[in-house]
């Protein structure tokens, strides 16, 4: 009876200080507040209910810009409900953008202590409770809302679900027997930065959007996908009135390129990386790992090959993991610390009682060697 928009995490206003320059960090920023506009286009046409499940600014430093233009995009949707729980990144305290600003009629921000609201006329409650402080161990528990027994009944809620045992720190765990015992219909989520799919403990659903414009190379995600939860509960909150929708705009990308002995020039390594970028967007950011054992007397100049590729992507980055393949002859009169080490390991490994213990050894002859000639990672 109610189709309902669910978004996490959106951090707006993050530094992006990683890799990036002050122009281009801006740049991101602005990008930012482009995907929420997104969403919102999205949702004012297919949506009645709009669910913000924390961390919508990425700390409590949010610049004026950023706060009116969100005013001005909640008025351009007048009729969806839209209801905003604080998380840890944006706790609602009394200095915070929440309790400063009205976002107008249709925006609701809850409170520490838990708080509901009934929509009559799409037959749900939608309960919520905000973050006060980083710490979200005050935030009041699923199971002590009141449910509404008429209705569909929805949780808004920043926490970390915790499977199986204990633990989840502080910010708020959530075990699955509480999202069971909890008597809601569907959890909305946020926290975790990756789309957890449809997940299902006892009969109540429950979903982490993830973030939807992703930040940094530890936002990569497999299946690329960034975006936001679209329900339809027309026909309850079954898996097949459960979509995603892709709102982002760049993705980042780790992307390891592997050598051999076989390299020893430069423009190989340009080369092999062009081609491997040329299977991705040129709008997105990635960082190419250099690795493999390479021979020795080849040393790759990574600086002139970043400088040579960093206009094939809005972000390139080349970090150089390669190991020199270890030159273990040495001349019988060499007496240095290297050629005693290796002379002794040897030995080692030649007298080896078992099979671990040579194995063993001879680990330790490369770590060894590796460490000696600076080639320990
Ligand atoms: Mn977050």
């Amino acid at each position: 009876m109610a189709r309902i928009f669910h978004m996490a995490d959106m951090h707006l206003d993050s530094s992006f200080t990683t890799r990036l320059s002050a122009e281009m960090a801006q740049v991101r920023r602005s990008e930012q507040r482009y995907v929420f506009s997104k969403i919102i286009d999205i949702a004012r046409d297919s949506a009645d209910v709009l669910l913000i499940s924390g961390d919508l600014f990425d700390s409590s430093n949010v610049s004026k810009d950023t706060i009116s233009f969100l005013k001005r995009k909640f008025t351009e949707i007048p009729n969806i409900h839209v209801f905003i729980a604080a998380g840890n990144h944006d706790p609602y305290t009394d200095s915070s953008v929440y309790a400063n600003n009205y976002f107008g009629s249709n925006v609701r921000v809850f409170g520490h202590d838990g708080e509901y609201f009934d929509l009559d006329d799409l037959h749900i409650r939608i309960c919520g409770a905000s973050f006060a402080s980083e710490d979200g161990s005050s935030v009041q528990s699923i199971c002590d809302m009141p449910k509404n027994d008429e209705y569909d009944n929805i949780a808004v809620i920043h926490g970390d679900v915790v499977r199986g045992g204990s633990g989840g720190g502080r910010y708020n765990p959530i075990s699955l027997k509480e999202i069971e015992e909890s008597g809601f219909d569907y959890v909305a989520l946020g926290h975790v930065h990756t789309y957890s799919g449809f997940n299902k403990a006892g009969r109540t659903v429950w979903a982490y959007p993830g973030i939807p414009e992703p930040r940094g190379f530890d936002e990569c995600s497999e299946n690329g996908r960034f975006g936001v939860i679209y329900i339809d509960t027309e026909n309850g909150f079954g898996e097949s009135n459960f979509k995603f929708i892709e709102v982002c705009e760049r993705q980042y990308h780790v992307l390891e390129v592997e050598f051999d002995e076989s390299v020893n020039d430069s423009e190989m390594i340009i080369e092999r990386i062009s081609e491997r970028l040329s299977a991705f967007a040129e709008c997105d950011l990635f960082k190419i790992i250099v690795s493999g054992q390479i021979a020795e007397g080849f040393r790759p100049n990574i600086e002139m090959i970043s400088e040579r590729i960093k206009g094939s992507a809005f972000l390139v980055t080349v970090e150089d993991k390669t190991k020199t393949i270890r030159n273990l002859n040495i001349a019988e009169n060499d007496n240095s610390l290297r050629a005693a080490y290796i002379r002794m390991l040897r030995q080692r490994i030649e007298n080896a009682d078992t099979e671990e213990e040579r194995q063993i050894a001879e680990e330790a002859l490369k770590l060894g060697v590796d460490a000696i000639d600076g080639q320990l990672r």
